[in-house]
Order: C-alpha cells, then structure tokens, then sequence
C-alpha cells in the first residue's frame, strides 16, 4: 500500500513571560485549521506547539515573580495547554524548551555545527534588546528625545560586551538567496518574502550565538560558562519534537523537512534568515515554508500590556462562543495583513454570516424536512438544471479551497463557502420548498433532498475552522462520525445522504448576538 502523504505544521513556541492573548490564539488557530483540513484530506498531520522557556526575558520575568524559573515556566507553561483546550486546538505534541529530550537536541545541534567548523570563539560587543531577544546594529536603533536607544520594534536596547561564540552566518547569504530563490514559496506572503530578500542582499554578520551573563539557558557543549542564544535553542524545537539527534527515528523521516512554519511578521527574520542557515550548516534541509501573519490591533490601537488593552482568548470564547470567534479571526482579515479587533466587527460577522446566512439556511431545511418529510432524509426525483447547478458548485468547493488553503489564504477559503451558503440561500427562496409542498410534493422532497446535500457538504468544509458547530450539524443530518471526511465529498450527491434516515429534532446553530452582549456590556 502506498504510505500517505504527510504535512507537519508548527507554531512559533511562545514565550512564557506572559499569559496568552488573542495573537498568540490567532497563530495557532490557523495552524489548527490546516491540520485538521490536511486530516480530512487524507495526510498523516503533525501539528506542533509549545513554549519557549529559557532566556534571559523568562528569568528576569521569574525573577520579578519572585519565583524559580523552573516553577514559573512550569506554571506559566500550564497557560498556553489551557488556551489550547479553550481553543479546541488539536495538537499532536506540545513541546517546552526545558524537557530533557529539547536539551539534548540543542547541544546535539551546537555540537553538531561546531565540528563543522560553523561555529568560533570570540567576543561580543553590541547592543542586545531583551523583550525581543535579538541583537542591534548601531544602525538599525533610533534615539528617543531622552537619549533612550529603541529597536525597530521599539523594545529598549541594552550594551552588552562579553566572551561569546559566533556562527558564521556572513558565509550564508549566497546560499540562503540561491535558497529562495529556486523556493519561490518558501517565504509568504510575497510582500515578506521581498523584505527578507533585501535584508539578506544588506549582507549578514556573523551572529553571536551564546551568553555569560546570566545562566537561565541550555549550556555549550564543552564550555558551560556559556548558555546557548535563546533563539538557537528555540527554533531547534522543530526538529527536537521529531527526534532529533537521530535522524533515522521515524518521525523525523516522516515529517522532515516541515511543509509549514507559521509565524507573526515580527519573528519573520529569525526563521527565514537564521533557521535555514543553521539547518544547511548542519547538514539538515530547511523547511518547505514558513508564513509570517499580520498583526492584530485592538478597537485601532497597539496591544500592549502596559496600554492594558490585551485581548484576551478566553474571555472572547466566553462572550462570543468558541466557532465564533475561530470564524471571526479567520474570515474578518485577509490572511497576512494586519487587522483589527473590534466588538462591532465580531457582532456584524456573527449575525451576518453565522446567524443569518449559514444558521438559517441549515435550520430553514431542517425545520421544513422535518414537517413535511416525517422528519426523515427526503428522496429525491430526478434532478433538474437549477438542481445540478447548485450541486455542482458544492462539489466544485473541495478543490477551490485546496488552492486557498495551501496558500494560507483562509479568508478566501472562507469566502467561497460563503458564496455557496449564498447560492444555496437564492435556491431555497426561488424553489420556495414551502409552496411545492401544496402543488408538488415529490418535486418538494427533491429541493429537500439537494439542500440536504449541500448543507452536508458545507458543513464538513466548514469543520476544520468551526468543529463544534460542524459536528452538530452533521449529527442534525444522522451523518456517522466516520462519513465525515473529504472522501465523502465526491460527485455522486446520492451517495452518502441515506433517503428515509430519520433525523433528530432541529436546534439552531449559531444563536444571534445582541449589541449589549461582549466586552463592555
Ligand atoms: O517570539 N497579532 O514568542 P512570543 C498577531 N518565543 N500575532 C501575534 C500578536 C499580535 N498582536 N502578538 C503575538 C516568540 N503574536 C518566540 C518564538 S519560535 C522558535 C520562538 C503571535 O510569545 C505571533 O505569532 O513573543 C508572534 O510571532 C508570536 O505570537 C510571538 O510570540
């Protein structure tokens, strides 16, 4: 038997010098929405999230805890596994940067690179910013009116001089831009992808890739008085999850190398630069892809704690319920733009799109299935033009979303659904089932029968960003958990609704909001 194809998808892992909010919902979101549609679609998925532990930003954060590292990352770790289960995210492995398999992996990597000749003793003097944990070139900072030095991403910067190891990095931009260039894909959206190209062709320096000054980390093989750059350690959970060092396990020849690293816009540089640099100097292939997402804003401001304005996941799950605001963060914003969070957008995109257009056409055809068709699936006669027209564009949906999804585009995976829930709404009203009932029976049961089919079939395309509400509409149509993936999605509109199967009572789907109901109310 052939093996199946696979797809691994990864999150960034994230720090856990913070409680999880809507961004870090956002970037795991989608990764679950392609693991589960890579599911449905017959591949064997690896999905993997997790948090990044070590570094100086997580000890000073223990530090003002008042508490050890390992007890605060532990803690603080415990948060992201909530968001997960609050989220319905389906994970496969949750990884954190301070288990042992992670701390071997990382010193097999160092070690790995060292014998390479990829690695050298020297000294680093230069500016360092904490909360991004990256390092400045003079050039790069800006000065504020106080003779403050801020990053690009604002975050304060600090002087830093200490012994430190190098990688050669500068011996990499040939390669890497060779790279991109015969990976036309390998960065998304194109915009990103012309930054990196850019800053790459500025040339690279050799990048400092360890610290003395504080301890909270994993040590350099043979020389512990130096802990490993926070950002080696990070990005080699990719491959740690998979086993490495040993590159035979079956993980690792299954799953390597990754189909998809998501990421924020502000992590881009790290996993697009650094990550395939370290990768090819050890002799591993790079990713096939990494992604870098918008940035979401709240009611047109930045998020930031100290405006105190964060969002957070699971009081908008609370308020909004869960298949709603997964629906609402993919559809609002086109995938890789910024975008922006409001109570009113929610509440529009909620009533509109769920309530309205999908929730009624679902409990329009139940409700009429169920009173005039003894509450069992209608048979259908033949069927006529307007019949296969709307059938042919539900069938039709499968390989549009394949395109938009294999190019993260979810909002426009989003938007075809639509325009079938759409087509499917003016079916309804210019059949108008309701009347057939009085005039022609068997042609009303054949109306039935093709909304049916096409609620069936929207509903499964609609599983992976809303499961729940998915689940429930398919056990509304008696579907077997088992009929429920992209298989079932063939040509034949007869071949999996059962005519005569009774179904249960219909409940609505999606219930309206009202403009007092969110935040604030
Ligand atoms: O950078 N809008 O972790 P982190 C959208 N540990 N996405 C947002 C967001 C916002 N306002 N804020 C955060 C790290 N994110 C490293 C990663 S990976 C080897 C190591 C999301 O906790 C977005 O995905 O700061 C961003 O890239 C990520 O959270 C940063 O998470």
């Amino acid at each position: 038997m052939a093996s199946r194809q696979t797809y691994y998808v990864t999150t960034p892992i994230y720090y856990v010098n913070d409680r999880p909010h809507i961004g870090h919902a956002y970037t795991t979101l989608a990764c679950d929405v392609l693991a589960r549609f890579k599911r449905l679609d017959g591949f064997d998925v690896r999905f993997l999230t997790g948090t990044d532990e070590h570094g100086q930003k997580v000890e000073k954060s223990a530090e003002a805890a008042g508490k050890d590292p390992q007890a605060f990352t532990d803690e603080m770790s415990g948060n992201f596994r909530h968001l997960a289960e609050a989220m319905n995210f389906s994970y496969d492995d949750f990884i954190r940067t301070t288990e042992a398999r992670h701390i071997s992996s990382c010193q097999a990597i160092w070690q790995k690179l060292a014998d390479n000749d990829e690695i050298y003793l020297g000294s680093y003097s230069g500016w360092y910013a904490v909360r991004d944990e990256a390092f400045y070139g003079e050039d790069e900072l800006t000065k504020t009116a106080d003779g403050l030095r801020l990053a690009p991403s604002g975050a304060p910067v600090e002087w830093v001089e200490e012994p430190s190891y190098f990688f050669r990095l500068s011996n990499w931009a040939e390669r890497l831009l060779a790279f991109y260039e015969a990976n036309p894909d390998f960065i998304l959206p194109d915009s990103r992808r012309n930054e990196v190209v850019s800053f790459v062709k500025g040339g690279l320096k050799d990048l400092s890739v360890s610290r003395t000054s504080f301890r909270w980390g994993v040590p350099v093989p043979n020389d512990p008085d130096h802990i490993m750059y926070v950002w080696l350690d990070a990005l080699t959970n990719y491959i740690t999850a998979l086993g490495y060092p040993d590159t035979d396990a079956a993980l690792f020849q299954a799953f390597w190398p990754a189909d998809l690293h998501m990421v924020g816009k502000d992590i881009l540089r790290f996993h697009a630069v650094y990550w395939p640099a370290f990768l090819m100097a050890a002799g591993i292939a790079p990713p096939k892809r990494v992604f870098a997402h918008g940035w979401w804003t709240n009611e047109g401001q930045k998020i930031s704690k100290s405006l105190g304005n964060i969002i957070d996941p699971f009081l908008l799950v609370d308020r909004y319920g869960l298949d709603q605001t997964r629906y609402f963060l993919l559809r609002e914003v086109p995938f890789g733009n910024d975008g922006d969070f409001s109570h009113r957008a929610m509440l529009q995109r909620v009533n509109a799109d769920l309530a309205n257009d999908f929730g009624n056409l679902a409990q329009r055809t139940l409700s009429l299935i169920q009173q005039n068709c003894a509450g069992q699936v209608p048979t259908p006669g033949p069927f006529g033009s307007d019949d296969a027209a709307l059938i042919a564009r539900a069938v039709g949906l499968l390989d549009s979303l394949r395109g938009e999804v294999d190019r993260q585009q979810f909002h426009l995976a989003l938007t075809r659904i639509w325009e079938v829930v759409s087509a499917a709404n003016r079916y309804i009203d210019e059949q108008a089932p309701w009347m057939l009932k009085k005039t022609d029976r068997a042609r009303m049961e054949t109306v039935l029968y093709v909304l049916a089919e096409v609620i069936r079939r929207l509903a499964i395309l609609v599983s992976p960003v809303m499961p729940g509400a998915a689940a429930r509409l398919l056990d509304q149509l008696a579907i077997p958990p088992e009929r429920r993936d992209f298989a079932r999605l063939g040509a034949d509109p007869t071949a999996e609704l059962a005519s005569g199967q009774a179904l249960p009572k219909p409940e609505p789907l999606f219930p309206r909001l009202r403009e007092t109901e969110g935040p604030g109310a």
